[in-house]
């Protein structure tokens, strides 16, 4: 029986493998199985199986990765349409929808996820929900300021109601994220019912950055468990 790190090394393999070729601009996500697919990526470039190919981080964590593979790197400001982009997820719903963000990394996940043409998700078989917000939190980006009075406002939501609402602590300080802001957490018992009018509910909220609904987005689900690796497509 695989292991977990096992099943997240395959589907991250197989997605460079898949989905990756020479010249393309590649967006790397952030997060355990994310890290095997900037691995492989490393991997390829460095044997010449992959040629000119830049890639566009969506976290520190990821750049500094990709900085010590030697993956050369640019920026959205220069490279605005990606060939693919290849990240994990923590929760997948039967019409591939996401909830991203527990890692802290779903700004700059979404804002380069948005702008690839196949957006590869990569995930070991844990993932699979059958509907969004149930497994565990769902992160919602805020500003610094006043982010109380944000946190109160996004859990009366009327889409969102009754959803416990928490700011999340590292070392018992706020966490802050690589664009200096917080992350509220949200809980919800049952799944949410209309993520696209949570997610709409939510970006109307001044305050909010983003959040962690990656609704209508994913291109192929790589996922690996019990039964070997499927590729789910919508
Ligand atoms: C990242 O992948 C985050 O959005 C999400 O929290 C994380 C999942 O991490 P892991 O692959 O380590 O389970 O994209």
């Amino acid at each position: 029986m695989a292991s977990q790190d096992e099943l997240k090394k395959q589907v991250g393999y197989k997605s460079v493998d898949d989905y990756v070729t020479s010249g393309m601009v590649v967006g790397l996500g952030t997060g355990s199985t994310a890290a095997f697919a900037v691995e492989r990526l490393g991997e390829l470039l460095k044997s010449g199986e992959l040629k000119d190919i830049v890639a566009i981080p969506t976290s520190i964590r990821t750049k500094e990765q990709a900085e010590s593979l030697d993956i050369p790197l640019v920026t959205l400001d220069t490279h605005s349409v990606l060939d693919v982009a290849i990240d994990g997820a923590d929760e997948v719903d039967p019409d591939l929808n996401l909830v991203k963000g527990r890692g802290g990394a779903l700004l700059r996940e979404k804002m380069v996820e948005v702008c690839a043409k196949k957006f590869i998700v990569i995930v070991d078989d844990s993932k699979f929900v059958p509907g969004l917000g149930i497994s565990g939190a769902m992160p919602v980006e805020v500003t610094p300021f006043c982010w109380e009075h944000t946190l109160n406002t996004v859990k009366n939501l009327p889409s969102i109601k009754g959803c416990d609402a928490k700011l999340r602590e590292e070392d018992g300080k706020p966490y802050v994220t690589d664009n200096d802001n917080y992350i509220v957490d949200l809980y919800f018992t049952d799944p949410i019912k209309d993520a696209n009018q949570a997610g709409k509910e939510m970006l109307e909220t001044v305050g909010v950055v983003e959040h962690g609904l990656f609704l209508d987005m994913s291109f192929a689900v790589i996922s690996a468990g019990t039964d070997g690796i499927t590729v789910k497509t919508k």
